[in-house]
């Protein structure tokens, strides 16, 4: 039995069925009608892959919201086929950067960039759970999904890997993946303005100034282009190859591939999206560091970043025993898994953001993935320890992997989300 395992057997605070109602109340409590907020104040607006993963905790217990979870999603698509990352819906001073800074959007004011493509395996998930009652909400987001999809096969797929544009694109903020092709940017010019975040949220807990000024510096480039792509590949200093996205769109594809057929259409295009992401995975793996890395494609060089993105290679149907035998190994360094840094690395840092705690959702992905490859000791654990770290230490953003410690915002959307669909021993039943 793992120490967190443990922990869970202990813990007495609440029960089950306490939890199960706490993470419906929160899911309730960020819904803004139509959309749900990652958390009040910290994140007022609709995020993209927070939303899927709403969705997918919604339909736990209400199958209708999660479909329209969804459908505001798309809502906010662009004539491209791009899905934002964020839809401003309405302005909250509470935010920075808002709709000003980004200037961007068309039928909603929106960010200019995308986010990890989760939405299609929850809208299978959700359809999965009543087929006959979703397949009408189905048939219209199918073509949206193709149509989101196809924009990342043109415009952030490259060699076989999936890149970013901004490291907000990952969903990673400050992982340390971007640390080397962030360092020559020039952030002279970016001018002053005010961060909202760390008025919510302890600033250790956040990306520093300098990341700040970086990404304020990459929002302005992608501006003063218009937000064109073609511009935005020839000039921008940032375009990272990225094992999130890259695992999270093979997988995506799979399970839009998997709808389309059961909708009966011709899916042969995203057969050869599926086969180039399969050949071009590989590209990614850092054999001096044993993982899946990020890889910076202004320099070709691979950023030596043992971050929890590797894990992820399962959940796209991509096996690795090297990979198994590295997460067993992290697993056996912490109290809670699956950190997002090796807490043997030399930048973990066990409550800074994307540099060593534990997220929630991370860990649905890599356990999802795990059980679906047979890996069913290291799926279990995962989500034990998930489990045990939401029960013992609340539904916040994120944790130290180390103690458990909640971190970031608290009642957080995709924390109560991972909680109802997979964490939760009810979830389990129902599976
Ligand atoms: C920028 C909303 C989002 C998540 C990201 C997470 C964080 C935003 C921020 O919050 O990013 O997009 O302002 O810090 O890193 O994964 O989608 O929860």
């Amino acid at each position: 039995m793992t120490q967190a395992m443990t922990l869970a057997a202990n813990h007495d605070a609440a029960t089950t069925a306490e939890l199960d109602a706490r993470a419906k109340a929160i899911l309730r409590g960020n819904d803004r009608g139509g959309y749900t907020v990652p958390t009040e104040g910290l994140y007022p607006y609709q995020w993209n892959w927070d939303s899927a993963f709403a969705a997918w905790g919604f339909a736990a217990f209400d199958l209708d919201r999660a479909w329209v979870e969804l459908e505001t999603l798309f809502s906010g698509q662009w004539a491209n086929g791009m899905v934002p990352h964020i839809l401003f819906h309405r302005e909250d001073a509470g935010y920075f950067p808002g709709p000003d800074v980004w200037g961007a959007g068309e039928t909603i004011p929106s960010s200019g960039i995308s986010q990890p493509p989760v939405a299609a395996t929850m809208a299978r998930a959700i359809f999965e759970r009543d087929p006959q009652a979703g397949a009408p909400r189905m048939a219209p987001l199918y073509d949206k999904l193709l149509a989101w999809h196809r924009w990342f096969y043109q415009h952030r797929c490259e060699s076989g890997a999936c890149c970013i544009t901004h490291p907000w694109e990952s969903g990673r903020d400050n992982a340390p993946d971007w640390d080397g092709a962030l360092k020559g940017i020039d952030t002279s010019n970016v001018g002053p303005y005010t961060r909202r975040d760390t008025s919510h949220v302890n600033p250790d807990m956040r990306p520093t100034k300098r990341d700040y000024d970086c990404y304020i510096t990459l929002v302005q480039f992608g501006r003063a282009c218009d937000w064109d792509e073609a511009e935005i590949l020839a000039n921008s200093p940032f375009r990272v190859a990225d094992p999130t996205m890259t695992f999270i769109l093979l997988r995506a594809h799979r399970d839009l591939k998997w709808l389309g057929t059961t909708l009966g259409h011709d899916t042969t295009e995203i057969d050869g999206w599926i086969a180039e992401l399969e050949a071009g995975v590989e590209s990614l793996w850092n054999d001096d560091v044993g993982v899946y890395d990020a890889r910076d494609l202004r320099s070709g060089e691979l950023a030596g970043s043992p971050s929890n993105a590797s894990f992820l290679c399962w959940y796209a149907g991509v096996s690795s025993p090297k990979t198994e035998a590295r997460l067993a190994r992290i697993l056996s360094k912490v109290t809670y898994g699956v950190p997002s840094y090796d807490p043997e690395g030399p930048l973990f840092d066990h409550m800074r953001y994307w540099r060593g705690p534990v997220w929630g959702m991370m860990n649905t992905m890599i356990g999802m993935g795990l059980a679906d490859a047979g890996l069913t000791d290291l799926a279990t654990q995962v989500r034990d320890d998930t489990a045990a770290l939401i029960a013992d230490h609340g539904f916040a953003e994120y944790f130290s992997p180390l103690d458990g410690t909640p971190a970031g915002g608290g009642t957080f959307t995709w924390t109560a989300a991972v909680w109802l669909g997979w964490a939760s021993p009810s979830a389990q039943k129902g599976a």
